[in-house]
């Protein structure tokens, strides 16, 4: 199976859903994810949106909401569609931000628990498998659109990754 067979097979849209890292020169901040999809794995902070938001009010809230802070200048750094061979429930399109100010000071909530990390020394072996090929890149300051089939045990089996100048 790969990507092509696939999605020719899919018959509704793939849903949303955001990924914000705060950055600055040197750092980004991950958060141990506490509960629900991707338990266990440092991640940006994100999710999906409610009625009536549109995606950038959507990465603020989750934001607010996981680690206490208020992102100031999001920009949108990469556009990734995940597709589960073994769950169609689980595709969705990750649209993924970075902030280089916010308001507040990052806080462990229920949901995460913040840490910063240098952009050199990623704990990519407590990430999501696909974050070592595209987050790589992102933090050096390229833009990423992407599209990753996952099969049984978090394997990647198809992958499509393209640098781009505007997302
Ligand atoms: O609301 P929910 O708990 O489903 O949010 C899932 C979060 O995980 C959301 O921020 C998007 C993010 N996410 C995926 N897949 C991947 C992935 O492969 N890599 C990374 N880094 N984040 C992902 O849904």
């Amino acid at each position: 199976m790969n990507i092509i067979e696939y999605k020719s097979k899919l018959s509704l849209p793939l849903r949303r859903a955001t990924l914000l890292f705060l950055v600055d020169e040197e750092r980004i901040l991950l958060a141990m994810k506490k509960r629900g999809f991707g338990v266990g794995r440092w991640n940006g902070v994100g999710g999906k949106p409610i009625e009536g938001e549109s995606i950038d009010q959507t990465a603020i809230r989750e934001a607010q909401e996981e680690i206490e802070v208020t992102p100031q200048n999001i920009e949108v750094v990469a556009i990734l569609d995940f597709y589960f061979t073994g769950n169609q429930d689980w595709n969705q399109q990750v649209i993924a931000y970075t902030s280089k100010s916010w308001v507040g000071v990052p806080k462990e909530t229920e949901e995460m628990n913040p840490k910063w990390y240098s952009k050199n020394s990623l704990p990519f072996d407590a990430m999501w498998p696909d974050d070592r090929i595209w987050l790589e890149p992102v933090v050096q300051g390229s833009k990423v659109k992407g599209e990753f089939l996952f099969g049984e045990n978090d394997s990647i089996i198809d992958k499509n990754i393209e640098v781009v100048e505007t997302l």
